[in-house]
């Protein structure tokens, strides 16, 4: 296929920059750590890397509240390194996309910095939503809109105005309406393209233009007075434009639940790809995966877009913590301090689940600990560090558990992570089990599992975008071709079925039985 078509088909790898690799020992992951583990990625077999932002951040957010769009955090390194690391990963055939958060800045960011100083009435303020409050002395927020996280959406400054963020008060919301917002993240984004970058994930994608009287939320009352407003689709015109000169794609972070609405962004005009979520929510069950699956391809045939599969990433669950739970079919709930695991079960699941998204028609994601088959980590309450913990008033334990760093090498200091430095999250004790190194000769291991998948999907005719059909199949089985190539077969029944008779094995997820079947919760791949 035509290689400006690459994101049609691409495997895509998330970094989480901080918990990577730690190339100068201090803890925190960087860019210097990343560089070294190109190879490993290469050897992977992964089309792409995402990384979440790596900006200059106070890190209240993980990153995802931006000081400075052109500058390098110093934790993770500098400018200069990451175009380094753009030049050599494209040399290893990997491409870089760079994760933009256009809804909101930091508050250490010097536009939020001047509005503040210049106060009420200000140009300054215009770049951002500041209004009186409501109540005889203001002493109300000004509207009654429900944050992204738990708490309130408004933050009221020493003289008197509000500002509105729908995530914390660090994050304050830029106003979309202004045209130096939109010239300034226009121009963000041909600095990173000139510096080699091939694509942008954008952060928060349908909530950046808000409803321009900031009237008050109400439950089923269309349109929503900041989710999924018409003047998007114009924004994301411009972005695209700007795409086109470089050949440069997009993919959105679009949580939309109704279909149709969702399909609106992905246009030839606007964005490439968005992500599809549906599969963080759908159990672990074979009638619901189908029906999923087809809702899927079915949004995004229309539009000509290809579907992206997403089992996990830096906000969700991680996939066999999910998988090895009763209730398979949440995601940012993780209400479950205490749900009862089995791990055994989820990675058997995750395993059959990492067939079954490489073998369907469109684009994947992967999120780093994914191809190593991480468990969600307990971090100890002391310890954690997401903001969305703070704000749920401690109910809920929030994002960390995921975000934990990875191990690299079973026998040394903290997994091999950095160096004698302990890691910003701590790993629990069982974490040199998943080390990289002891996974990698392992022909039974999930990372073994990931580089051979990768590899045959890249080598065998079929895979990638193009069509799909179900094959005839007994309850609880999953059976489907790729057009003109390989066949997948995934058991989510309670016992062992027969394989079609169909080509040789190319790829199971676990051993056969002693009768050829293909045991419970197992994927293969057949060929053509
Ligand atoms: O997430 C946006 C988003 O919609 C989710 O935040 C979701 O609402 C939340 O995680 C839990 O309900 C993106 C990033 O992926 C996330 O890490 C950031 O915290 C958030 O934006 C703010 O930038």
């Amino acid at each position: 296929h035509r290689t400006d078509d690459w994101w049609r088909d691409a495997v895509i790898y998330q970094v989480y920059p901080r918990s990577f690799a730690d190339g100068d020992g201090d803890g925190t992951g960087d860019l210097a750590g990343v560089r070294a583990r190109l190879p490993y990625l290469a050897e992977l077999g992964v089309d792409a890397v995402w990384f979440t932002p790596w900006y200059l951040s106070p890190l209240v957010d993980g990153g995802y509240d931006v000081a400075d769009y052109r500058t390098i955090d110093p934790a993770f390194g500098t400018l200069g390194e990451a175009e380094k690391l753009i030049a050599e990963a494209r040399e290893l055939g990997i491409r870089t996309l760079v994760d933009i958060v256009p809804n909101h800045v930091s508050d250490r960011h010097a536009w939020f910095r001047a509005a503040l100083a210049a106060g009420p009435g200000s140009a300054e303020r215009e770049r951002f939503h500041f209004r009186p409050g409501r109540g005889a002395n203001g002493e109300l927020p000004p509207n009654n809109w429900p944050s992204q996280f738990s708490g309130r959406t408004w933050t009221r400054v020493p003289d008197g105005e509000w500002y509105l963020h729908l995530f914390t008060p660090e994050q304050p919301d830029l106003n979309w309406a202004h045209r130096e917002v939109r010239r300034e993240h226009e121009d963000v984004l041909r600095f990173w393209f000139d510096r080699g970058v091939a694509g942008v994930r954008i952060d928060s994608a349908a909530l950046l233009a808000k409803d321009p009287a900031l009237a008050d939320f109400e439950e089923g009352v269309d349109p929503h007075p900041y989710i999924d407003q018409d003047e998007l689709h114009d924004i994301y015109r411009s972005w695209r434009a700007v795409a086109d000169e470089y050949g440069a794609v997009f993919v959105g972070e679009v949580w939309l639940p109704d279909a149709e609405r969702f399909a609106r962004y992905l246009r030839p005009d606007e964005l490439h790809t968005a992500f599809n979520f549906n599969l963080l929510s759908c159990p672990w069950d074979a009638d619901r995966l189908r029906r999923t699956i087809d809702d899927t391809l079915a949004e995004h045939a229309p539009v000509g877009a290809p579907a992206t599969w997403v089992l996990c990433n830096h906000d969700v669950t991680r996939t066999v913590t999910r998988y090895g739970r009763e209730d398979t079919g949440f995601d940012f709930a993780k209400k479950a301090f205490a749900t009862p695991t089995d791990l055994a079960l989820g990675t058997r699941r995750a395993r059959a689940a990492a067939l079954l998204t490489l073998a369907l028609p469109g684009s994947v994601y992967l999120y780093q600990g994914e191809e190593l088959g991480l468990p969600e980590a307990d971090v100890p309450l002391d310890r954690i560090q997401d903001p969305m913990h703070f704000r749920s008033g401690g109910t809920d334990p929030g994002r960390d558990g995921c975000r934990v760093p990875l191990p690299w090498s079973a026998d040394a200091p903290y997994c091999g992570f950095g160096s004698e430095t302990e890691p910003w999250l701590p790993q629990p004790a069982h974490w040199s089990a998943y080390a990289a190194d002891r996974q990698s000769a392992d022909p039974e291991s999930m990372l073994t599992l990931y580089r051979e998948a990768l590899s045959l999907r890249r080598s065998t005719d079929g895979f990638g975008d193009g069509p799909m059909r179900w094959l005839p199949a007994p309850r609880g089985v999953l059976a489907f071709q790729r057009a003109g190539g390989p066949v997948c077969v995934v058991n989510l029944s309670a016992g062992p079925v027969d394989l079609p008779a169909h080509g040789t094995l190319l790829l199971r997820s676990g051993p056969l039985d002693a009768d050829g079947r293909l045991p419970r919760d197992t994927a293969v791949w057949l060929g053509a």
